[in-house]
């Protein structure tokens, strides 16, 4: 009884904590002062952008666009009313950076201003959050603020395999979408792995004709026995691949969104499927009737280009050559994790290379290796990124290092002056369950909540102050092992995404679990009401 009368009163407090605050931005804004007041948004407003520039004039468009979506009103540029403006504004805002921007909502007028039109688009995002969620017929009220913001971090990342399982191009736009609402500005695209090879490359045709394609293996858990190329595509059902043109629309799709891709090319491990295809560049070439069942993955557990063998660099660089042509971004992503170095030791070309360059052990090979496609990216322009195994051997000299086994390797490379970039398996493995596993669909394993994720911190407490500005920021990774279709993607980034966007956008000392979950709920009602799918489960686990 007691404890009923606790919670009714707790309840009446957090109410009345919503009802004084109707504005539930995630991530968290650096500062925002609410002011007596509305901005009554209908179709008597009107915006207004400097003229001729054009990338504003798309931002304000974007933001238009929802407005007429969400509303029917048409506030799109007429440049007519007085009053009732919304104002996009290139000019100086101290502190704001290149990515933050300031907002001022008055009766009169709202006012966007940025240094940078990237600023004026996360001021968009943090607008669209006071609105509905969903069409309405009333009359959009906006609360007079003030709202100076930017982000902590720079690199604010989202990861998804596609090779375990493919999702095409309209559903990478859902996904960028989804980034876009949060602030999130790097998707990490794991093209390629073991399992099936997604990126249409002109210059290796069995890459897409072949590799891309293997026996279904829908409505069974993931089993690696069950992963079989084919060379005949009537027996191989299960893939799919992105033409260049799609790779293209996506590129821009996600520049619009100021999101950069971020492409990966496993190498050398995690290549089964693309060596299915083109054996001769592996070191133990695998079963040429890569057509039998379990023959391949039978035999060589995981198949590695061959640091050995010279063509297989040239081919790695012309498939790199071809990926940086449709990805402007400075970052490649060229994998390095996993590399089962047995086959290495068994290989005679191999060992050959290591005495004439006289590495050491295994280890060492797989750091020339990746230290020559090191060096063949720096030539384009480009900086390597990899998983943490690349600072096994010796890391190479610029590479940036995306830490996934804990903490340990982004540490030591940032104590090395190499850039980090975090992504530590626990917590930031969206595969894992996020609640109970006995209500959540099957997942990888491990167990990274909603508040685990949400006190997550990037910057880890053995970094020196300048150890510590080689921290880009965090990513999470959406393995997708069991993970078969769209919806099941999103209900495993949400709602865990949202609580990552506050880690590396807001200040570290404004985080709040009580009050980020205040502000999740306006977010969960309009997820239900698009028909976005998301975790519940997590919540009541407090851990
Ligand atoms: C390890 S993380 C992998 C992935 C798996 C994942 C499953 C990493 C660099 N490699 O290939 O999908 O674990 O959680």
């Amino acid at each position: 009884m007691r404890f009923r009368i606790v919670t009714a009163v707790l309840l009446l407090i957090s109410v009345s904590i919503k009802a004084q605050q109707p504005v539930s931005i995630i991530p968290q804004p650096v500062s925002l002062q609410l002011q007596p007041g509305v901005f009554i948004l209908d179709e008597t407003a009107r915006i207004e952008v400097p003229v001729s520039n054009k990338a504003v004039a798309d931002v304000a468009r974007y933001f238009s666009n929802y407005i007429k979506q969400l509303s029917g009103y048409d506030i799109n540029n007429k440049r007519t009313a007085k009053n009732k403006m919304i104002r996009f504004r290139i000019a100086p805002v101290d502190q704001a950076g290149a990515e933050g921007y300031r907002i001022s909502v008055t009766p009169e007028a709202i006012t966007i201003q940025a240094n940078q039109v990237k600023g004026l688009f996360y001021g968009v995002q943090s607008l669209l959050q006071t609105l509905p969620a969903i069409r309405t017929n009333q009359a959009l009220q906006i609360p007079c603020m003030e709202i100076l913001d930017y982000p902590r971090f720079s690199w604010r990342g989202m990861m998804l395999d596609v090779s375990r399982h493919f999702f095409g191009p309209e559903l990478i736009k859902e996904f960028i979408d989804l980034m876009a609402a949060y602030k999130m500005n790097v998707f990490h695209w794991h093209l390629v792995d073991g399992a099936g090879w997604r990126i249409e490359i002109k210059k290796y045709p069995k890459l897409t004709q072949q590799a891309a394609w293997r026996i279904s293996d829908y409505g069974k858990p993931w089993n690696w026995a069950d992963i079989q190329f084919n060379a005949d595509r009537s027996k191989a059902t299960y893939g799919g691949y992105y033409t260049q043109e799609q790779i293209k629309e996506i590129v821009a799709y996600a520049a619009q969104r100021y999101i950069t891709i971020v492409p990966e090319i496993e190498m050398p491990g995690h290549s089964e499927a693309a060596l299915a295809a083109y054996p001769q560049y592996s070191c133990i070439p695998p079963a040429a009737s890569f057509n039998e069942p379990g023959s391949f993955y039978g035999r060589t557990a995981h198949a590695n280009y061959c640091p050995g063998n010279d063509s297989a660099f040239i081919v790695l660089q012309n498939i790199l050559k071809e990926v940086m042509d449709l990805f402007p971004s400075k970052y490649i992503h060229v994998g390095g994790d996993e590399v089962d170095k047995t086959t290495w030791e068994h290989c005679e070309r191999c060992q050959r290379r290591m005495r004439s360059e006289g590495l050491k052990n295994e280890e060492e090979l797989q750091s020339y290796f990746i230290r020559r496609i090191e060096k063949f990216l720096l030539a384009k322009g480009r900086k390597l990124i990899g998983w943490d195994e690349i600072l096994e051997g010796g890391l190479a000299p610029e590479a940036t290092v995306m830490s996934w086994r804990g903490e340990s390797g982004g540490i030591k490379a940032a104590q090395m002056n190499h850039d980090v970039v975090m992504s530590p398996g626990s917590p930031l493995y969206f595969d894992h369950y996020q609640g109970d596993p006995e209500t959540e669909p099957l997942a990888f394993g491990g167990f990274n909540t909603l508040k685990r994720v949400y006190n997550y911190e990037p910057i880890p407490v053995e970094l020196k102050a300048g150890e510590a500005k080689h921290i880009l920021g965090a990513q999470a990774n959406l393995w997708t092992e069991q993970i078969q279709t769209y919806d099941h993607v999103e209900y495993m980034i949400l709602p865990r995404m949202l609580a990552l966007a506050e880690v590396v956008w807001s200040p570290k000392a404004s985080r709040n679990w009580q009050n980020f979950n205040q502000r999740l709920q306006p977010q969960l009602l309009g997820f239900d009401q698009k028909g976005i799918r998301y975790s519940k489960g997590n919540f009541k686990v407090d851990i």
